[in-house]
Formats: C-alpha cells, structure tokens, sequence
C-alpha cells in the first residue's frame, strides 16, 4: 500500500494525467480490507486472519483463500445459514460465499452498522470464525447466543475499534 502511493506521487504528473481521464481514485478510507482465510501445513489448524476487523459502512470486505490445503467459506451467522443463532444486525442481509478453492476470492460490503460475526461452514467446530465490526456501533453485544468456539475466540467490538484489526495466532 505505502509502495503503490509513494510510486503515485513520484509519477505524479502521469497519475494527474490518469485523474483527467476518469480512473477512480479510491482514498485509505475507501481501500479493501482484506482476510486471509489461512491453515497450517498439516491441516490440523485453520483460521481467519485477521479475525477481527473494523469498516467503515460500505467499505468492500475480500475473503482471500490462502491455504493450499482446503476450501474455506465465509458464512454470516444467521438462521438462513443452516439453521444458525442470528449474530449479525436485525433487517442485514446474511451471505454465504459458498465453498472457495484456493487462490479465489469472495467479496462484501456491509452498510448498517453493527456486529457481524461469521464462520467457515467446514471448520466452524475447529474455531474458523471471525467478527466484523462496521462503523461505530451504540451499545453493547452479548455473546451468549453465539455457539462455542466462537464464542471464545471473537475479539470484544472494543477491542476490534480501538486496534482496527486483530490477529489470533492459533
Ligand atoms: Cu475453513
């Protein structure tokens, strides 16, 4: 990212030049948060990373499948998912990125702001969950309805907003 920016403003008369012709032109706040879906090289750990993360409402989410070993999803807790606990804001609309091989991608943008947790349809019971946090959300989440292990393993909203993104290190 710093890369592509300092390269930008030293060819700074050609990207002015690409401005005139229309190209966007997108800002940090507007950049793509991007989660690894990850394992280890047996096989015998998969997660999110990272697994916890702060957008800004309609910011673009991709889920990147980095594991040559597995298919990952990425799947909002939510009752039209198989039957699971609602855990993302009440009228949002659930996803399911269906199975991705490695190398491909799924992309998201969330608008309402709120508490979204999801989980990895395959490796739910192996702790493959993560929690999205949009804009600044009012109030406090209780995890009680949220199965275990996610229950443990998703970061408080608090911690999401004060560090933006947090990593676990199965
Ligand atoms: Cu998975």
């Amino acid at each position: 990212m710093m890369l592509v920016r300092r390269t930008l403003l030293r060819a700074g008369g050609w990207a002015a030049g690409l401005a005139l012709v229309g190209l966007p032109v997108t800002t940090p706040a507007a950049s793509v948060v991007e989660i690894r879906m990850r394992g280890n090289a047996d096989g015998s750990k998969v997660w999110f990373d990272p697994i916890g993360v702060l957008v800004e409402p309609g910011q673009t989410l991709r889920w990147i499948n980095t594991d040559p070993g597995n298919s990952h999803t990425s799947t909002a807790y939510h009752p039209a998912n198989e039957g699971h606990p609602l855990r993302i804001p009440k009228g949002a609309a659930p996803w399911n990125s269906d199975y991705l091989l490695p190398e491909q991608s799924f992309e998201l943008s969330l608008t309402a702001p709120g508490v979204y947790d999801y989980f990895c349809v395959p490796h739910e019971e192996a702790g493959m969950v993560g929690r999205i946090v949009v804009g600044r959300p009012r109030g406090s989440v209780s995890n009680a309805t949220l199965p275990e292990p996610a229950r443990r393993l998703v970061p408080a909203p608090e911690e999401i907003i004060r560090c933006k993104t947090v990593r676990i290190t199965p």
